[in-house]
C-alpha cells in the first residue's frame, strides 16, 4: 500500500512537472511560412480582410491585439477563447473579458481562409495573424508571425479568473504579480514591459479603474483616491467617469490611442498609467529603465514589440498531431 502511494505521489509530481511545462513558451513545431505549401495564400487572406475591416472599425485594433494574449495566458494560444461550446460556460463569458470584442472579425477571417484551403488554418493561427495586422494597420511595426499551432478543445469559465498568476493578470495586479505571471509562461520582465506598451491602442472600462478615482482604500469618499495618480489626470477622469459607471470608456492613451507609437510609455512616467497594472510598471528598476529607453531618441520599442509578439505566441502552443483544426473557430469539430 505505502509502495503504491509513493508511485501515485511520483505519478502527481510528474504530472505537475508537465502542467508548469505545457503552459512554456517553447514553441515546438512552429515557424515563419508553416502554410507555405498548404495554403501560400493564408496570410494574404487574413490581410486583406483586416484591411478592410480596419478601413471601417479602427477600434477594434484593441480589442484584436488583446484576443492573442488573452489566449496566450490562459491554456496557451490554442484558440480557447474563441469556443462557445462544449460547455457554454467557457473562457470568452469569465470577467476578465470585458475589453474583448471583434469574435466575428475572427469567423470573417475563418470563413475566408475555408474557402480557399479548407480545414488548414487553424484558429489559434488566425488569432496570432490579426494581431500583427491590426498592429500595422495603427501604425505599428511589422513582424514575421510563427505559424503551425493547433486548436485545443478545452475552455473553462474558472480558468482565467483561477488564481492571480495563474489565471489573467488582472488591471489591479501589482508588479511582483505580474512578474510571476510572465514567468509561469516563460517570458521576462522585458517582455512584461513591452507587451504592456499594446496600451497604446484601445480603450478600458471606467470600472476597471473606478477605485483609483473614488475609493483607493475602502473608504469611498471623494478624496479617496489613488496617491500614486497624477492628481490632475485624475481631475479629469473624474469628469469622465462618475461612480459605478459600468457603460463609459476611456482612452488607456488619450490623445494617441489610435496610433501605436510610445506614447504610453510617457504618461506611465508622468504617473498617468491609466490602470493600477500600468502604474505598477514603475516599481521596478529593469522596467524604469526601460520606459527611459523607449521613450529616447532611438528607442527599440517598435522592433522589441515584434520580438516579445513572437514570444508570446510561443505560450502552450499545440502543434504536430497535437490538437485540430476547427472548421469553425466558436465550436470544438
Ligand atoms: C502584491 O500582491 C499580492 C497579492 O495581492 C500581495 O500578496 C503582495 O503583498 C503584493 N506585493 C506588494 C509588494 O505589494
Ligand atoms: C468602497 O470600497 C469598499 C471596500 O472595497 C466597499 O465596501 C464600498 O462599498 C465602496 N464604496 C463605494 C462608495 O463604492
Ligand atoms: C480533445 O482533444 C484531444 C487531443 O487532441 C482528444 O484526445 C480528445 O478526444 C478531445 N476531446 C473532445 C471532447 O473533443
Ligand atoms: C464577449 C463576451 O463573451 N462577453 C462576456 C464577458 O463576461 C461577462 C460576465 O461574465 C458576460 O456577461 C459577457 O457576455
Amino acid at each position: 500500500m505505502a509502495g503504491f502511494k509513493n508511485i501515485f505521489g511520483i505519478f502527481m509530481l510528474q504530472m505537475m512537472v508537465l502542467a508548469l511545462f505545457s503552459l512554456h513558451a517553447d514553441g515546438q513545431g512552429l515557424k515563419v511560412g508553416f502554410y507555405d505549401e498548404s495554403c501560400p495564400q493564408a496570410e494574404a487572406i487574413v490581410s486583406k480582410v483586416m484591411s478592410n475591416v480596419m478601413a471601417v472599425a479602427p477600434s477594434l485594433s484593441g480589442p484584436l491585439l488583446r484576443l492573442h494574449f488573452h489566449d496566450c495566458f490562459i491554456r496557451g494560444c490554442d484558440g480557447s477563447i474563441l469556443l462557445d461550446t462544449p460547455t457554454g460556460q467557457t473562457e470568452k463569458f469569465s470577467p476578465p473579458n470585458l475589453s474583448l470584442r471583434g469574435f466575428n472579425i475572427i469567423d470573417r477571417v475563418k470563413l475566408a481562409l475555408e474557402m480557399a484551403c479548407p480545414s488548414v488554418v487553424s484558429c489559434a493561427d488566425i488569432v496570432a495573424l490579426v494581431a500583427r495586422d491590426v498592429t500595422v494597420a495603427t501604425k505599428g511595426p511589422y513582424w514575421e508571425v510563427e505559424t503551425g499551432r493547433k486548436d485545443g478543445n478545452v475552455s473553462l469559465f474558472t480558468d482565467p479568473i483561477n488564481g492571480l498568476v495563474t489565471g489573467l493578470p488582472s488591471f489591479t495586479s501589482n508588479i511582483t504579480i505580474l512578474k510571476q505571471s510572465f514567468s509561469l509562461r516563460g517570458l521576462s520582465t522585458k517582455d512584461l514591459v513591452v507587451l504592456s506598451g499594446g496600451h497604446t491602442i484601445g480603450m478600458s472600462h471606467c470600472s476597471s479603474f473606478e477605485e483609483r478615482l473614488y475609493n483607493f482604500t475602502g473608504k469611498g469618499n471623494n478624496d479617496d483616491t489613488d496617491p500614486t495618480m497624477d492628481q490632475n489626470y485624475i481631475a479629469r477622469l473624474k469628469l469622465k467617469c462618475k461612480p459605478r459607471d459600468v457603460t463609459t470608456i476611456a482612452e488607456l492613451d488619450p490623445g494617441s490611442f489610435k496610433t501605436f507609437d510610445e506614447s504610453y510609455y510617457k504618461l506611465v512616467i508622468k504617473r498617468r498609467g491609466l490602470l493600477q497594472s500600468d502604474a505598477a510598471l514603475l516599481n521596478d528598476p529593469e522596467i524604469r529603465a526601460y520606459l527611459i529607453q523607449a521613450t529616447s531618441h532611438g528607442s527599440t520599442f517598435f522592433s522589441d514589440f515584434g520580438v516579445s509578439m513572437v514570444n508570446m505566441g510561443r505560450i502552450g502552443v499545440l502543434t504536430g498531431s497535437q490538437g485540430e483544426v476547427r472548421k469553425v473557430c466558436s465550436k470544438t469539430n
